[in-house]
């Protein structure tokens, strides 16, 4: 039997933003010791709870919501989630928190971030530019082609970025980064034609990853403690590995990239996942 939730949060516009979705990744580790003191009823409300609460369909579920495993031992279950409004999102944690095996669910480590465009994504008129710099001339037609074909794809590619649809693979990797500022590789104050130049060759070297891994990367900077969250989802945990191997090769990657800690995670709904962590 479900416990009706408390009331929705009501959208506050003041701290929606002006375009994007806030974006939160929390881990969730289960204290059995907690579990076991529950009695069997309130341990199957809870569960029943945690399966609506968890619902990616439910009426007050923010607008995008995924469960998953985490592998290892820092973590039980991750939730990712986004919505125009932070406290939407939040209030799946507070849900979570008081519902009956809210006190058996242990946050173990979040990540708070906000989706972005880039100052990197090129405009067509960067991109025109950058073809003409690497040899092509306007008056070619495929030259034409080529801008033509990237000015039908960016509205696109930007609606993905700020409004991030999550692709149906099974593992996901997330991973918070920053740019180091240290003498001799300090990407801030390198010029903006220089890390533009590293962040086109990092583009190129990922693309070569399309169709397997779908890449998410949320700002963070001022709103947690590193300044990106990197987020993968994979058709299968190799290309986890590859992409991120061969990334680390780009020199935007190399000399001036520093990782936190790496959580992989299996995709599940709320109510399998109930039952593979033997809730
Ligand atoms: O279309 C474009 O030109 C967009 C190019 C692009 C940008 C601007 C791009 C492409 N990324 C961009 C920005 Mn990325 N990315 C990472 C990581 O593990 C590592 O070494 C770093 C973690 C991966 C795996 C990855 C994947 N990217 C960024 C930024 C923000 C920089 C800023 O704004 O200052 C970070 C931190 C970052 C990190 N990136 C791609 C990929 C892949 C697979 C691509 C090409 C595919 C695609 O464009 O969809």
């Amino acid at each position: 039997m479900n416990r009706p939730h408390a009331p929705a949060s009501l959208p506050d516009p003041t701290i929606r933003m002006s375009e994007g979705w806030h974006c939160l990744h929390i881990y969730y580790r289960i204290d059995q010791a907690v579990l076991e003191s529950l009695s069997d009823q309130r341990r199957e409300q809870g569960r029943a709870e945690l399966t609506d609460i968890l619902d990616p369909q439910a009426e007050q579920a923010p607008k995008r919501l995924q469960s998953s495993v985490v592998s290892g031992h820092a973590a039980d279950f991750c939730l990712i989630m986004m919505d125009p409004d932070p406290l939407k999102i939040d209030a799946v944690v507070q849900r979570l928190r008081s519902c009956a095996i809210g006190a058996a669910l242990e946050p173990t480590y979040s990540f708070v971030s906000i989706t972005e465009v880039s100052e990197y994504v090129p405009s067509v008129e960067q991109y025109a530019e950058r073809l003409q710099r690497e040899g092509d001339s306007p008056d070619d037609p495929a030259f034409q082609a080529k801008v033509r074909a990237y000015e039908q794809r960016l509205p696109a590619m930007n609606q993905q970025r700020l409004y991030p649809e999550i692709p149906p693979f099974p593992v996901v990797t997330f991973y918070p980064m920053n740019k180091i500022r240290i003498p001799g590789a300090n990407w801030y104050l390198e010029p903006f034609s220089v890390r533009s130049a590293l962040m086109a060759e990092h583009a190129t070297s990922g693309i070569r990853f399309a169709g397997r891994v779908s890449q998410l990367i949320t700002a963070s900077t001022g709103f947690d403690d590193w300044e990106w969250g990197v987020t993968l989802w994979s058709r299968a945990p190799e290309h986890i590995k590859d992409i991120v191997y061969s990334m680390r090769f780009d020199r935007a990657s190399a000399k001036y990239a520093e990782f936190g800690p790496f959580y992989v995670s299996y995709v599940m709904s709320a109510a399998d996942m109930a039952d593979h962590l033997r809730l």
